[in-house]
């Protein structure tokens, strides 16, 4: 059963509950903890954080490598069913999970129940490319005589590193493919969202992954770079802002060790073009999604809208109207479409946006907070009107949307500066038009393009996601390369003739 009991009742009960997060093979002086506090009410701690030192990380890493060959050796056949057995074991534990994405990351019922959705996903999708690619050898075409094989195997130990807006998917996606190609995985969750991660980390381990093939090491930027710097590290997996990407990757670069795998999913500046031809209802439904669902903290999220100007003042006019009837409050109220950023930084980094664009007189329709949200890290869902993406300096990462209008005949101009700011993440199109539909499709330099409908929630398998440029370095996660990354290959070449002794090993 996917819900042991009413679910009300059991997340009334979980409401009181304190959680921690530690590393998972503690070691010598335990360390200080630190309190993980609600996004919608800073006075209420929901659980706490203990950070791993840095002999920790290395006797991490150290335990990895030495449990990662015995990983590998078990066959993509028996981690498959391991991967599933966790899958299992996070639908067994729905309401914990709910609970935890409300009360530690803010996220609305419906956002958290897409979280479960997608960490579920994940961890079935590569259990099933772990079967694909890891119970090979895969022969070779060659000449008589000689026999070819190719064998995918892990890469040794890898870390991954996770952001808070998704804070159970995202941590067990990258964490699963490692996993699923035979690697011995170290996890460093955000700082803002370790106790989700731990309970999931937890859940494998009861699921029967071993400790040592799966560690959690939570902790901030320091722990990142106690991971990053150490040379034994085979490759990192990356999920948050672009700059902290490039931090990272100068990090391994500096290594005197093996040539690291980095693969980095980072930050967008997502555009949505709406033309005259766009039907406005729909219109409106999808840029309210894609710009305020989730506290517009998701990295596909909307930030510049484009509409053209013969229909501007209608569209914006909906959109406005929708934008007003937002409810935006507590996460746990089943009312609520927009609950609080993720912490004080955020929200300050926000109003200082917003602030600057007002000084600078720019129009802004702002929503007034309720006085219920005093507590907590809310922003008000917030319109700007610009004159283009050019004058949007970095990713503002919340439920601020910014509208500017253009012309039919400049729309190819309204792409190349869209792709000048060179982020490729997510990009929306509303038209009727096929050639307008064409243009831009054949002009977009993102990830994920998508016509006539909301830009984010992509679905594992069906809409592999990922970006370009700034956005990150692919391959696409769901995708049906992503595994492949965490792999290295090898090509085992015999003789068969009697020279070679008749040698077969595929035989
Ligand atoms: C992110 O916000 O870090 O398509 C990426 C979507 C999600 C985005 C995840 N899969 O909205």
């Amino acid at each position: 059963p996917l819900v042991r009991e009413p679910l009300e009742k059991r997340l009334e009960e979980l409401r009181g509950r304190h959680w921690n997060a530690a590393p998972t093979l503690s070691y010598g002086n335990p360390g200080e903890m630190a309190p993980i506090t609600q996004p919608q009410d800073l006075s209420h701690e929901v659980g706490t954080r203990r950070d791993a030192t840095e002999d920790e990380v290395r006797l991490a890493i150290g335990r990895g490598q030495a449990i990662q060959p015995g990983w590998n050796a078990l066959g993509g056949e028996k981690r498959a069913l391991l991967l599933e057995a966790a899958a299992d074991a996070f639908e067994e534990n729905t309401a914990e999970i709910l609970s935890l994405c409300q009360r530690e990351a803010g996220k609305t019922l419906p956002d958290a129940v897409l979280e479960l959705r997608e960490a579920v996903d994940f961890l079935r999708f590569y259990a099933n490319e772990a079967r694909r690619l890891f119970t090979g050898p895969f022969p070779l075409p060659g000449p008589t005589g000689e026999e070819n094989r190719l064998t995918f195997n892990g890469r040794g130990v890898f870390a991954t590193i996770s952001p808070w807006n998704f804070p159970l998917a995202i941590f067990i996606g990258p964490a699963a493919a490692a996993l699923a190609a035979g690697n011995a995985v170290v996890a460093k969750p955000a700082e803002q969202t370790p106790l989700i991660a731990a309970l999931a980390v937890r859940l494998c381990h009861q699921a029967g992954i071993p400790e040592e093939v799966f560690q959690l090491l939570p902790g901030a930027g320091e722990v990142g770079q106690f991971i990053t710097s150490d040379p034994r590290l085979a490759g990192v997996a990356f999920t948050g802002s672009t700059g902290t990407a490039q931090a990272i990757n100068r990090t391994l670069a500096a290594r005197d060790g093996a040539i690291a795998t980095f693969i980095a999913e980072t930050g967008g500046q997502n555009a949505m073009i709406v033309d005259s031809s766009a039907l406005p209802e729909q219109v409106t439904r999808d840029v309210v999604a894609s710009a305020f669902q989730s506290a517009g903290q998701r990295c596909s999220a909307l930030r510049m809208l484009y509409v053209q100007d013969d229909v501007a003042d209608e569209i914006l006019r909906m959109i406005r109207g929708a934008f007003e009837a937002l409810h935006v409050g507590d996460p746990e109220d089943l009312a609520t479409d927009v609950g609080p950023v993720i912490d004080p930084d955020a929200k300050a980094a926000l109003e200082r946006h917003v602030a600057r664009r007002e000084k600078n007189g720019r129009s802004v329709w702002r929503r007034e907070l309720p006085h219920s949200t005093i507590k907590g890290c809310f922003v008000a869902p917030t319109i700007i009107e610009m004159d283009s993406i050019l004058d949007l300096k970095r990713e503002n990462f919340g439920p601020v949307l910014h509208v500017a209008r253009f012309p039919g005949h400049q729309l190819e101009q309204v792409m190349e500066d869209i792709n000048s700011v060179g982020y490729g993440l997510t990009l929306g199109l509303h038209s009727r038009i096929d050639s307008t539909r064409r243009l831009v499709e054949s002009m977009a330099r993102v990830g994920n393009f998508y016509v006539n409908r909301n830009q984010i929630g992509a679905v594992v398998e069906s809409q592999p996601f990922g970006g370009e440029g700034l956005s990150g370095t692919g391959p696409k996660a769901g995708g049906p390369n992503y595994v492949m990354r965490f792999a290295t290959e090898r090509v085992v070449c015999i003789d068969t003739t009697a020279a070679g002794g008749n040698a077969s090993l595929l035989a």
